[in-house]
């Protein structure tokens, strides 16, 4: 029997394409080559392994008849179209769990370089300054004291929060619905959260649903000594509204792995010092890469071998087989 035609999209691990070679026929588009793909090939593919930054938008999904999944290397998707998928009887996989521990653990390291401007200190002593001009200037922010609020008590939230637990701080969060399982107070809005914190968590995924909620009103409800650290998704941010309420001292600081536009991120950020900047390596270690890389793979495998995906979204819980 001719072997499933896989399409792979953007970068993943070296493991992905190897393991998926031997099971399945394997072709590969990065940026900007997907719209140059015959209509030949993507007629016969049944299945796509996406990674990011190429989006898996209604445009292609329309010129894939016979697509049956999406398997997203990544646990945030918004860069595929789910809901459409679930429209079409399209499965959608992400990779969850396997990156939760790792995301959190650069978390907490950004909050930290950003309440006590490390990468800045650090910047002071390679310029030669520590010996040229004496001690860098004590930080005007501490991780002392401080309320964490969460927007997104997930399963990266949740695991952020347990740090937060251990390094003395209070917790408070805010989603669409309120947990059971946990004593966290829950804020219904996140203007109230943002009121009841000084410390912002972000680490709810991007979409629609979320563009631009923390905007110009959240931030001065956070407050002048408020710090922002987003691991979430850049599209969650109005960044316009941050770059201003970081320049005009509406709040203190951010540390942001994410960005809107990425790799572009405003020189007006880049221009400010005190503020962290990262390039989205939240999940961006050979360990855990290769087990989300690993994880795309067994969704396909399961999904051609058995019928059955492993790690099916929201939007496509459901889907089975036909
Ligand atoms: O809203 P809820 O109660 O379903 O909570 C989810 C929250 N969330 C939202 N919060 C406010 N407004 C929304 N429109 C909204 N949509 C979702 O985000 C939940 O607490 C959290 C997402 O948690 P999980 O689905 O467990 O995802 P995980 O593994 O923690 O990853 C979170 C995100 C990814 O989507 C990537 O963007 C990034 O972290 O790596």
């Amino acid at each position: 029997m001719a072997l499933a035609e896989i399409l792979m999209l953007g970068r993943a691990p070296a493991i992905v394409g190897e393991q998926l070679s031997r099971q399945f026929t394997v072709h590969r588009a990065g940026p900007g080559e997907v719209e140059a793909l015959s209509p030949d090939l993507l007629s016969r593919v049944r299945g796509i392994a996406s990674g990011a930054h190429v989006p898996v938008n209604r445009a292609l999904i329309e010129r894939m008849p016979g697509l049956e999944i999406v398997a997203n290397f990544g646990v945030g998707y918004d860069s595929v179209d789910a809901a459409f998928c679930g429209e079409r009887g399209i499965c959608v996989t992400n990779t969850p769990d396997v990156l939760t521990e790792e995301v959190a653990d650069t978390a907490f390291g950004l909050l930290l370089m950003t309440v006590r401007q490390l990468s800045a200190a650090e910047r002071y002593l390679r310029a030669g300054r520590w010996e040229a001009e004496g001690p860098y200037p004590l930080t005007p922010a501490t991780l002392r004291g401080r309320t964490l609020g969460i927007l997104g008590l997930g399963r990266i939230g949740l695991a952020i929060a347990r740090r937060a637990e251990a390094f003395g701080l209070e917790v408070r969060y805010h989603g669409r619905t309120q947990r059971t399982d946990v004593d966290y107070p829950y804020h219904d809005t996140l203007e109230g959260l943002a009121r009841a914190c000084d410390t912002l968590m972000v680490v709810a995924p991007g979409g629609e649903a979320t563009r631009g909620i923390v905007d110009r009103r959240v931030l001065e409800a956070l407050g002048p000594e408020g710090i922002v650290v987003n691991v979430g998704r850049g599209t969650v941010i109005d960044e316009p509204a941050l770059v201003a309420a970081l320049q005009d001292g509406t709040i203190l600081s951010a540390g942001l792995d994410v960005f809107e536009k990425e790799p572009k991120v405003p020189q007006a950020l880049k221009d400010m010092e005190h503020v962290v900047l990262l390039p989205h390596v939240g999940s961006a270690s050979r360990h855990t890469r290769d087990r989300m890389g690993q994880l795309v793979v067994d969704n396909l495998a399961s999904w051609f071998r058995d019928g059955r995906p492993l790690t099916p979204v929201a939007e496509t819980p459901f889907v089975a087989k036909g």
